[in-house]
């Protein structure tokens, strides 16, 4: 039986393709784990950018409801308490969304079909977000009477400002791609057939990048929202001291002297 977590390795990055399919790629426990395995696996140094998507018409539903649906008649059925969804959230949501955002590499995001529940914040929580014109995001949570989870009330408003993130969270109505491309959700938008095509390109791309200058560039970016300017302005200066002693700086300089395309290495020696 085919993996539900589909990894490809290609020279420097990795593809990790969701492969539910049937349950449009809905989360479950084994689904966690591989891609809690797999994340780990792209924090080695050889790996230098990672793809993430989604296999069928859907990038990602969430967590199973199915699985949801099957526990809360149980537990109804015995007259116990409910199980407590924060318990799943804190086993698996939080840990994933740390992962991607701590990962020191470039996480592109292609989202191939509708995004939904905790399939759209996973999506937000990655670097880049390339999403085919055909595709939705859904903030599914209220629709069920939960809330939004895996950071979607971190990313919404930061993303595309409190009104826009509000009427989202709290209607759970589809936002199109397309829109979501125009309010600053997203990077790109792709035709439906160039997605994948456009995606690789871009990981690639990135692999071949100062892998440190990058994970750097991220660390900053991520720490923006907590920080005051002065605090930020140290965080770069911090960064920059660290980013100018990296052999790719030094190549970086000298391509660009020469003309010539730099042959970064993504090594800190
Ligand atoms: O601790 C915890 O566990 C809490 C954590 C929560 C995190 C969350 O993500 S909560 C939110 C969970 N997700 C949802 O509520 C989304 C549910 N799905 C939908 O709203 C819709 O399916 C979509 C908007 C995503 C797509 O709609 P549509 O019309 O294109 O497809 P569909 O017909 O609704 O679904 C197709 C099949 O996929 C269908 O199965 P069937 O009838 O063909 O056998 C449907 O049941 C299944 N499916 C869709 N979403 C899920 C799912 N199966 C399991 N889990 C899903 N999330």
């Amino acid at each position: 039986m085919e993996s539900e977590l589909l990894v490809d390795r290609r020279e420097g990055w990795m593809v990790l393709t969701l492969n539910r399919p049937e349950r449009l790629n809905a989360l479950n426990e084994k689904l966690h784990r591989l891609l809690a395995e797999a994340l780990e696996e792209a924090a080695h140094e050889s790996c230098r950018a990672v793809l993430l998507t989604g296999t069928g018409r859907a990038f990602c539903a969430g967590e199973d409801v199915g699985g949801l649906a099957l526990a809360a008649a149980e537990f109804q059925r015995s007259g116990a308490l409910p199980p407590d969804l924060g318990v799943t959230v804190e086993a698996h949501y939080n840990p994933l969304i740390r992962r991607i955002r701590r990962l020191r590499k470039p996480v592109v995001c292609a989202v191939n079909g509708v995004a939904a529940g905790a399939g759209a914040n996973i999506a937000l929580a990655c670097d880049i977000v390339l999403a085919a014109r055909s595709a939705k995001f859904v903030q599914a949570f209220a629709s069920i009477g939960l809330v939004p989870d895996s950071g979607g009330t971190f990313f919404l408003p930061r993303l595309i400002g409190e009104a826009r993130a509000r009427a989202l969270a709290l209607l759970g109505e589809p936002l199109p791609a397309e829109t979501a491309q125009a309010w600053g959700l997203i990077w790109q938008v792709v035709d439906d057939g160039a997605l994948r095509g456009e995606a690789e390109k871009l990981a690639a791309r990135l692999a071949k990048g100062p892998t440190l200058s990058l994970a750097w560039i991220k660390e900053a970016l991520n720490a923006s929202s907590a920080n005051d300017l002065d605090a930020q302005l140290d965080l770069e200066r911090n960064l920059q001291s660290l980013a100018g002693r990296t052999p790719d700086y030094r190549e970086g300089v000298l391509a660009f002297l020469e003309k010539r395309p730099a042959n970064f290495t993504g090594r800190a020696s």
